[in-house]
């Protein structure tokens, strides 16, 4: 299956070696368009407006053409909340995994019934939910 992760960039990258290692523990069986998001040397703020339109020119084409969606969301991103509505209105299957007790998760997520939120507390349990979502996900 092609997932597409998010993970914050602008909104801050203090997790960013978490997207890293959720990103690898799917690539064991399936494939990240977005790999970049874990990328700890991201160059972050230097970009152009033309550089931002490429950005979300690809990005919505891969977010038009994945299987599901996957969000770390424990770090709040506009980015990430703009790719989460992008991906209900195309009707993509989406997960949102927040730590627990690191954040609140915004009520325009919480709140819409479309999204399966996953709230955790250690990262062996974002690895035993990642199993659950892809194994169910390659049955339908
Ligand atoms: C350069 C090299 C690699 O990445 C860059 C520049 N920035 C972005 N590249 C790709 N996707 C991006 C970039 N900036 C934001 N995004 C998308 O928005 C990602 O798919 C993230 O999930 C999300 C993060 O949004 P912000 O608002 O935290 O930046």
């Amino acid at each position: 299956m092609k997932i597409y992760f998010c993970g914050s960039i602008r909104g801050g990258r203090v997790d960013a070696a978490l997207y890293r290692r959720i990103i690898a523990y799917i690539q064991r069986t399936d494939v990240v368009l977005t790999e970049h998001v874990g990328q700890p040397k991201l160059n972050v703020l230097e970009q152009g407006q033309d550089m931002d339109a490429a950005i979300y020119e690809r990005d919505t084409a891969w977010l038009r053409e994945c299987d599901l969606v996957i969000a770390e969301c424990t770090t709040p991103s506009l980015g990430v909340g703009y790719e989460l509505a992008y991906a209900e209105r195309f009707g993509k299957p989406s997960y949102i995994l927040y730590d627990r007790g690191r954040t609140q998760l915004s009520a325009m997520l919480t709140g819409d019934p479309y999204y399966t939120v996953v709230p955790y507390e250690t990262e062996e349990e974002i690895f035993e939910a990642l199993q659950e979502i892809l194994e169910k996900e390659r049955r339908t």
